[in-house]
């Protein structure tokens, strides 16, 4: 643009083509650029990230989604940590019939949750396990590990299954987000984000930075509190409500 190389219009199409492409660049020679479960296999996706990112209604909302395409769904009410916590995944999976593993015990192991949610899954035939986690602060190392031996029991315990990691990020949080990403990263072996709150304010810039630098690819977009307000991401719309907006 300085070098006036490009009349302003067109640089501004050569500049949504290079953030178009950073935020595929995570897919590339990927299959699964369209993201889905995979029909008759167990899929099991670990949904993660810090305290009121999103996590449990981004849940609801993906139960109600599968539910609707027509996938055997379960989910796994592994956030053990907050006392409403699982009433509060129940609630979200009664409005799509999806039947939540829950331990009705206090305080009890999330891995163990997670582990009676496989074999639940496993017996039941289902394609798709969610696993709600409770919200942890990405600085607080007990709680880091916890969440890699969840990771380890469904790799142990489920050897078969397609696994996503996947890490919801508040969008509203700004670059603070990507720091966020690197840790849980680590700990669960993040292979997708999932960034909500696109509905105010935010403009999710963080994306950029996450498939950057992390090599994530944002699988959905959260723009609502309803059950209806997640869309798989694409990075055409993404930028074109970036620059536009
Ligand atoms: N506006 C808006 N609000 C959202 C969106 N997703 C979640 N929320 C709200 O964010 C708040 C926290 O959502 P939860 O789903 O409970 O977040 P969480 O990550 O499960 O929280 P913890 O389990 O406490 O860590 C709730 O008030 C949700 O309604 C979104 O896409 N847009
Ligand atoms: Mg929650």
């Amino acid at each position: 643009m300085r070098q006036e190389a490009l009349p302003p219009a067109a640089a501004i199409d050569y500049l949504k083509e290079i953030l178009r492409e950073i935020l595929d660049r995570p897919l590339a020679g990927s299959s699964n650029s369209e993201f889905f479960p995979l029909k008759d296999t167990l899929n099991i996706w670990l949904v993660t990230g810090v305290n009121g990112a999103g996590k449990t209604t981004t849940i609801g909302k993906l139960a109600h989604m599968a539910h609707q395409s027509g996938y055997r769904c379960l989910i796994a009410a592994a956030d053990t940590f907050r006392a409403a916590a699982v009433e509060q995944v129940k609630i979200w999976a009664e409005r799509s019939d999806t039947p939540v593993i829950s331990n009705p015990g206090k305080n009890t192991d999330p891995a163990a949750v997670v582990y009676d949610g496989i074999a639940a899954a496993q017996a039941r035939q289902a394609e798709l396990l969610l696993v709600d986690t409770a919200g942890r602060l990405q600085n607080k190392k007990n709680l880091m590990d916890e969440l890699s031996k969840i990771r380890r029991i469904i790799d142990k315990n489920a050897p078969g299954a397609q696994i996503e990691s996947l890490l919801v990020l508040d969008a509203t949080l700004g670059q603070n987000g990507l720091r966020q990403a690197e840790v849980f990263s680590q700990a669960a072996q993040l292979s997708g984000a999932i960034l909500t709150k696109l509905d105010g304010t935010a403009k999710g810039g963080v994306a950029l930075a996450v498939a950057q630098q992390l090599n994530l690819p944002i699988r959905f977009i959260g723009a609502g509190e309803g059950i209806e307000d997640l869309r798989p991401f694409s990075s055409y719309e993404f930028v074109e409500a970036l620059l536009n907006g």
